[in-house]
Order: structure tokens, then C-alpha cells, then sequence
């Protein structure tokens, strides 16, 4: 039984030695590496090149270095027939909801707006909000979305949230299923995206739901990139009916240099950074589920398959 890492970021010494530091004696390998193929039983794997899980004919687990796992249901050639997990992490919740409590206080204290005006030697005061006055609304009340949601409403925003499945979230209201969509957008004046991106939710931040949002209303998308289709997100921000737009994620990353998105005032983006897997906190779990891979136990933090999340 061995260990493969696929990635392409640069980080695979980082994940080799956090492995190995858990657990000196692991059998660990980088892909690009001469090693065992037939021995690898597991292959830990953020954004790998599409086919690379070919060679692993003994595979018996795909585990993402990340919450997210879109990019293997979008690799035709990965294994349909073995377990997928993700991570669920502390940091990773913590670190997502932290981010989004910054992007909202930058929002409606016009941060953005004031260092643009800076850098043109502009003195204009500008009208700002109070956090009570903000309704925050957040698609997806999973691991991150559930926290996030916790988190601004003790900070005292008014918050509701939009998921597949009810929950009973202290202090925000829940608006489950298709049907409760628009009743959820009417009221949101700052809109958070964080769904999966499967089938169903590909390109559902378009230019029909950004009208059932209030006149002015703020979109944040930490979610994907795929979420959003971006020239609607351009028309409803040029047409003054969103009044900005946060990103974290893109169709492709990194953005291309001529994407319009680029030199747009009311857009404020960030590099896909909003929350990372940190190796110290979410190395357990792998090793954790190696060892009920190697015992026939079953897995932490699993993937639904059918439901592709
Ligand atoms: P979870 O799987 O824990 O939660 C997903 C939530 O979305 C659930 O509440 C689920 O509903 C809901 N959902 C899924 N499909 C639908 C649908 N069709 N309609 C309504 N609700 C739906 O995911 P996480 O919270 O762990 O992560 C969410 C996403 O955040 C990841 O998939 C990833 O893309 C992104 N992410 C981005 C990062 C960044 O740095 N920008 C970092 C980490 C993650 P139900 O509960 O009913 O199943
Ligand atoms: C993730 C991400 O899914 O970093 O973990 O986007």
C-alpha cells in the first residue's frame, strides 16, 4: 500500500513532508517521481492533470487535498467505481467564514471604493451602511455556508441562507429546495455563493437570478468559478443593478490577462485564496482514512456520488 500526490502548484514537497512527519512510515510518492504504481492504493490530489489516475490500476480511494471535488467528476477517465473523499476542516470553515466577514465590512463601508479614489487624489465621502441594515443571504449551508452563516449573524447581520435540504441554523432563517429560491433572492442585499458545482448548479448565478435580487444588491462568489456566468454578472453591474461584485474563483484560473473582469472598478477579486486546506490541521484525516482503507472501515468525509458533493 503506497501514497500518490497529484497536484500542480508546487506544493508537493509540502504535502510529502507533512505526511511523512505524521507518520515517518509511510510509503509516499509525487507523481512525477519513479515509483511503484501497482503499490498506490491511494492518491491524495488537488486539480490533477486530467488522466493522470490512469496508471494506478490497485487505486482504492481519491482523496481531494481540498473541500472541493468538481474537477474529478469533470475527469472522464478517473475511476467511477472507488470512494472519493474531501476535506472537512476547522481552519477551512473558519478561514472561509473570516473571509467573507471582511469582504461584506470592506462592501459596506466602501473600503474598496475609497482606496480606488486614493490612488486619483479623490476626497468624496460616501454614504455607508450599518451591519444590522445588511441581510446577508448564502447559497449552500454545508461545512463553510453553515459556519459562515453563524458567524455574521453573532456579528449582528440579519442572515438567511438557501440549501438542498432544511437545517435549523441558530439565528439565520433557511430557505430550502428550488421553490423557496426566490423568496430567498428578494431579501438578500448581499448574496454569498457557497455551493458545490455540480450539474444542477452550474451557471446559477445568472442574469435571471440577479434580477430577483434587490435593486443594488452585492454578489460574492467564493464558491466556483462555473457558478457564475460572467458576461450576465457584467450587464447587471454596467446597468447599475448590482452596485459590486467580490471573486475569489474563475472559469480559469489563473484569469486570463484580457478578461473584462480585470479593469472593472466594482469588481474586487482575489486570487482563489479565500480558504486553504492547511496540512498541519487536515493531515490527520488522511492518515486516518488510509488506515481504515487499509482495515475495509468505512471513510471519513466521504463524497456522494449520485449527489456529486
Ligand atoms: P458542503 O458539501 O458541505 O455543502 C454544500 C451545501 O450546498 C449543502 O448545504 C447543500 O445542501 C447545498 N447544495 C448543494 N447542491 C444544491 C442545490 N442544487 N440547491 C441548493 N443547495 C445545494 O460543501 P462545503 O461547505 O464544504 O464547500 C462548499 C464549496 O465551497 C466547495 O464545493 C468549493 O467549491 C468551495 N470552496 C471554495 C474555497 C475557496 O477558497 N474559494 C475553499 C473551500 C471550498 P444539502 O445540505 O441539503 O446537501
Ligand atoms: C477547496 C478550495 O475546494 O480550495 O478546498 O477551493
Amino acid at each position: 500500500m503506497a501514497i500518490v500526490i497529484i497536484r500542480q502548484d508546487g506544493k508537493i514537497d509540502l504535502w510529502k513532508n507533512a505526511l511523512l512527519e505524521a507518520d515517518p512510515l509511510l510509503e509516499v510518492y509525487s507523481y512525477l517521481e519513479e515509483h511503484p504504481k501497482e503499490a498506490i492504493t491511494l492518491a491524495l490530489i488537488w486539480k490533477h492533470p486530467k488522466g493522470s489516475l490512469t496508471p494506478y490500476k490497485n487505486l482504492k480511494c481519491i482523496a481531494s487535498a481540498g473541500a472541493g471535488v468538481d474537477y474529478i467528476f469533470e475527469d472522464e477517465t478517473a475511476p467511477e467505481d472507488i470512494p472519493i473523499t474531501r476535506i472537512v476542516d476547522p481552519y477551512l470553515a473558519g478561514d472561509m467564514s473570516e473571509h467573507v466577514l471582511a469582504t461584506i465590512l470592506a462592501y459596506i463601508k466602501n473600503l474598496n471604493a475609497y482606496k480606488l479614489n486614493q490612488f486619483k487624489n479623490i476626497w468624496k465621502p460616501m454614504d455607508y451602511k450599518r451591519i444590522k441594515d445588511t441581510t446577508v443571504g448564502i447559497m449552500g449551508l454545508g461545512e463553510l455556508g453553515a459556519l459562515t452563516a453563524t458567524d455574521l449573524s453573532k456579528a449582528g447581520f440579519p442572515v438567511q441562507g438557501w440549501s438542498r435540504s432544511h437545517k435549523e441554523i441558530n439565528g439565520v432563517s433557511v430557505f430550502s429546495g428550488k421553490d423557496s429560491l426566490d423568496a430567498f433572492l428578494t431579501t438578500t442585499g448581499v448574496l454569498v455563493c457557497l455551493l458545490p458545482l455540480t450539474p444542477e448548479t452550474t451557471g446559477i448565478l445568472n442574469k435571471e437570478l440577479f434580477k430577483k435580487l434587490p435593486n443594488r444588491a452585492f454578489v460574492i462568489n467564493v464558491a466556483r468559478g462555473g457558478h457564475l456566468v460572467d458576461e450576465d454578472l457584467l450587464e447587471a453591474l454596467d446597468n447599475g443593478h448590482l452596485s459590486g461584485a467580490c471573486l475569489d474563483v474563475y472559469h480559469q484560473e489563473p484569469l486570463p490577462k484580457a478578461h473584462p473582469f480585470w479593469n472593472n472598478e466594482k469588481i474586487h477579486m482575489t486570487p482563489h485564496y479565500a480558504s486553504v486546506s492547511d496540512t498541519s490541521s487536515v493531515i490527520p484525516q488522511i492518515i486516518e482514512n488510509y488506515k481504515r482503507l487499509r482495515k475495509g472501515e468505512p471513510l471519513l468525509n466521504e463524497v456522494d456520488r449520485n449527489k456529486g458533493y
